[in-house]
């Protein structure tokens, strides 16, 4: 298995992760769901953590996240959608978590909640709502460790994607290089079968998977993962990878 390190990987290395949305699983069965996720290879997980205020629902919450910690060793994406940050990255941090994004919309004090989450030896990211400019993170950027593209509004599993964002995709890649940094972006929301050749061609390199690919109704968890390899390759493919 992966280490939690080798999870953030450089757009270099071609490697794509998928990151199942823990929200998205059969919540009364968590422990067999993960057996089933690392089975099929999977190792990194992402938790969406939600206060009822910034977004309009709380499907998980800390008490949860500490439970599974104790029973795997998949590193923890935790995608904050709060409106007290520095809170939730201490009870996060104190679980012991791999990578943190917290959106810009809500974060008062951005470049302070990024070192303090680097500060515990977490991997830092910025979420940016489909609507929100890439230059909200011009002067963080040397603080980042990824980036995290919402492709829908956040909030809930099962919408559809806000169509400008494929194209935000490959503007934050090129956003990037063009400020000489080479990270990883994340994407999340309607992530689907159909969505991830154009998304991994456009620069994404972590994949949350929820409600339209690893947990579509359609298929087994094992299936459909194989199949978000499938789309993978196809996208790569048209990357040029
Ligand atoms: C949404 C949340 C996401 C969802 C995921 C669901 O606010 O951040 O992580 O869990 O997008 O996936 P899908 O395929 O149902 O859109
Ligand atoms: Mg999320």
């Amino acid at each position: 298995m992966p280490t939690p390190e080798s999870q953030c990987l450089s757009p270099t290395e071609k490697q794509i992760n998928i990151a199942p949305s823990v929200m998205c699983a059969d919540l009364c069965n968590l422990e067999t769901e993960i057996r089933e996720l690392e089975e099929s290879g999977i190792s990194l997980l992402h938790f969406d953590l939600m206060d009822a205020h910034f977004v309009p629902n709380m499907p998980i919450g800390l008490a949860l996240i500490e439970q599974l910690r104790n029973k795997t060793e998949c590193a923890f994406d935790i995608h904050l959608m709060v409106e007290n940050n520095d809170f939730f990255v201490s009870a996060v941090a104190d679980i012991g978590v791999e990578q943190i994004a917290v959106h810009v919309e809500s974060a008062t004090h951005l470049d302070r909640t990024l070192s303090v989450i680097q500060g515990h030896g977490i991997k830092a990211g910025v979420a940016l709502n489909p609507a929100t400019p890439l230059s909200a993170i011009e002067y963080v950027i040397d603080r980042l460790d990824f980036v995290l593209i919402m492709t829908v509004n956040p909030g809930f599993a099962g919408q559809k994607l806000v169509p400008a964002t494929l194209r935000k995709i490959s503007d934050c890649r090129a956003f990037l290089k063009e400020r000489d940094v080479n990270m990883p972006i994340e994407v999340d929301g309607n992530v689907s079968f159909e969505n991830i050749p154009k998304m991994v061609a456009a620069g994404a390199d972590i994949l949350v998977g929820g409600s339209s690919s690893v947990f579509n109704k359609a298929g087994s968890r094992i299936d459909n993962i194989q199949k978000i390899h499938q789309s993978i390759s196809l996208g790569l493919a048209e990357r040029g990878a």
